[in-house]
């Protein structure tokens, strides 16, 4: 390695070349099937069917459009395909559990009925329980399987979960995110709400755990996430969304780039590389097929020795 400037800190590699960082095979058990790592990383697809993501925003708000744009990502490679129907963008507005319904089922069930495996992006436990009848697979919680309702509905239904954390809520998280230690105190949030919902009888087999990139963070507390995946799921396969996030963009802006969310896309596989790096399972991308070329090239140069 080249010597760095002088006078400038050492460098710190998110995944050691050797040694601490654990990137074993996992299976993760869903309601019906499973996936593994044991081939590659995995790749989840997003579908917003929401009119104002911050990435995607209404460009897939037609049940028509998301189920098409589902497909497509089915094709570029997605090991599975996530839809949502409540946007998460600093500053949101909670939408009624009704109309959440009424933006997902029909994506769900068409992508469901075609063998995809899709998770559906919900905090609303009545919402997962309608997606899970019509075939979901997996309940992604951005509020951390927050409510007892959530947690008995994954434990009955034996589905798949993502329990991401947050900081404070959408509409105000991005006000003054603070924290001892980002990343201790994230892992510590996913090691206890990991193991409130094996107390009440989900497997433990069946969690995946995201640390929320851009819920409640900072751009430097971002970062540091982003630098400290191996230390974050305390045993737990990791999942990291990072794509087209804000810190991209200002990573990009700061580079004299151009930086709107559809910009952000050679950042994000960046990105994509450095979790397959330090170690995470799954990663959550907009633009599969480029998540998929940057996954798999990761994935066969930490896997050189296996
Ligand atoms: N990010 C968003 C929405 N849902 N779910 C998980 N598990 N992890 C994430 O990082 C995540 C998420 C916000 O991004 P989007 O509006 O582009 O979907």
């Amino acid at each position: 390695m080249r010597n760095p400037p002088a006078g400038s800190p050492p460098l710190k590699l998110a995944a050691p070349a050797s040694g601490d960082v654990t990137i074993g095979p996992i299976t993760w058990e869903l309601r019906s099937r499973s996936l593994t790592t044991t081939d590659h990383t995995l790749v989840m697809g997003v579908v917003n069917t929401t009119p104002d993501s911050f990435s995607d925003g209404g460009r897939w708000a037609e049940p028509h459009d998301a189920i098409r744009r589902g497909l497509q990502l089915w094709d570029d490679g997605a090991d599975l395909v996530d839809v949502g129907g409540e946007s998460t963008r600093p500053g949101a507005r909670p939408v009624s559990a009704q109309e959440e319904q009424a933006r997902v089922m029909p994506v769900i069930e068409e992508l469901a009925a075609r063998g995809i495996i899709v998770s559906v992006d919900t905090s609303k436990p009545e919402v997962a329980a309608a997606a899970v009848a019509a075939g979901a697979e997996i309940v992604n919680d951005v509020t951390g399987l927050g409510s007892p309702e959530m947690v008995d509905l994954c434990e009955e239904t034996g589905v798949g979960v993502v329990i991401m954390h947050m900081q404070g809520e959408p509409r105000t998280m991005q006000a003054d995110p603070t924290y001892d230690d980002v990343v201790s105190d994230v892992a510590a949030f996913l090691r206890d709400r990991t193991a409130a919902a094996v107390e009440r009888g989900v497997e433990s087999s069946r969690i995946v755990v995201d640390p929320g990139i851009g819920f409640g963070k900072t751009f430097e507390q971002n970062l540091a996430l982003m630098a400290g995946i191996g230390d974050l799921g305390n045993g737990q396969p990791v999942l990291i969304g990072a794509s087209r996030k804000r810190f991209l963009g200002t990573i990009l802006e700061r580079a004299g780039r151009p930086s709107e969310p559809d910009d952000r896309d050679m950042a994000t596989a960046a990105t994509v590389a450095l979790a397959v790096a330090g170690g995470a399972a799954v990663v959550r991308v907009h633009n599969v097929a480029d998540a998929v070329d940057a996954a798999r090239t990761a994935d066969a140069i930490v896997r050189v020795h296996e």
